[in-house]
C-alpha cells in the first residue's frame, strides 16, 4: 500500500508527519516524485506489482491533493523509473525497466504540454529490473544504463552512450558481469570528476 508521508513543521518543534492514503496496492515497487505535467507541482508515478501489476500516475491539484491520471506508461513487477531530459529538448523524459511478460526498457519522451509516449521502437535491450539516465561519459549529454538478470535469457547489463543526436551507441564494456536483480547507483565514488556504478546485486 503507498501513502504519503507530510511534514507539517515550525521552528518551535520538530517535524512531524501526517498520513495521505493514496489506496493503491502496490509493492516491489518504484516511486518518481517529479513536476511531470509541467504545471509546477510535484506529481507521482508508481509502478510494481501486488498480485498483479500496476503503474499509475496521481497528479497534484497544487494543494497536495493527488488524483489518478490516464498515462503510457507500462505496468510492471520489480519496477525501475528514472526522469532526466535525455534529448536535450528542456521537456521531461522517463525510463521504465521491469517485469510485465517478459522483461523491458522503455524510454517515454514528452512534448512541451508534458504529455508523455512512448519511443517506439525500443531503442534499447528489453531487459530489467533495473535502468536510469546518467551522464557516464562526462560529455553532458544523459547517457542510459540497462541492467538485467543473466538468469533471464543471459541479459547482461547494458550502457548506452548518448549520440547527441536521438540516438544512443550501445557498449559492452559490462558484458563480463552477471548480475541477479542488481540495483545500481550512479556517484563519484572517487572525487576523480566521473561518475561511477556502485552496483548491488547477487
Ligand atoms: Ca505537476
Ligand atoms: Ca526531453
Ligand atoms: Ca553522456
Ligand atoms: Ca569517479
Amino acid at each position: 500500500m503507498v501513502g504519503l508521508w507530510l511534514g507539517a513543521s515550525s521552528a518551535l518543534q520538530a517535524q512531524t508527519f501526517t498520513v495521505t492514503n493514496l489506496n493503491f496496492p502496490v509493492q516491489n515497487a518504484d516511486i518518481g516524485a517529479v513536476d511531470i505535467d509541467k504545471d509546477g507541482d510535484i506529481d507521482l508515478l508508481i509502478a510494481g506489482d501486488n498480485s498483479g501489476r500496476f503503474v499509475q500516475l496521481f497528479k497534484n491539484d497544487g494543494s497536495g491533493n493527488y488524483t489518478l491520471a490516464t498515462s503510457p506508461f507500462a505496468a510492471v513487477g520489480l519496477a525501475s523509473l528514472d526522469f532526466g531530459d535525455v534529448d536535450g529538448d528542456g521537456n521531461l523524459d522517463v525510463i521504465e525497466s521491469g517485469f510485465a511478460a517478459s522483461p523491458l526498457a522503455k524510454l517515454y519522451k514528452s512534448n512541451a504540454l508534458g504529455e508523455f509516449a512512448e519511443v517506439t521502437p525500443a531503442p534499447f535491450q528489453q531487459i530489467a529490473p533495473t535502468s536510469g539516465f546518467a551522464d557516464l561519459n562526462n560529455d553532458g549529454y544523459l547517457d542510459v544504463y540497462v541492467f538485467g538478470n543473466h538468469d533471464i535469457g543471459d541479459s547482461r547489463a547494458k550502457i548506452y552512450f548518448n549520440n547527441k543526436t536521438g540516438g544512443f551507441t550501445e557498449s559492452a564494456q559490462f558484458n563480463n558481469f552477471k548480475f541477479i536483480d542488481p540495483l545500481v547507483t550512479v556517484v563519484d565514488y572517487d572525487n576523480d570528476k566521473d561518475l561511477d556504478l556502485f552496483v548491488m546485486a547477487y
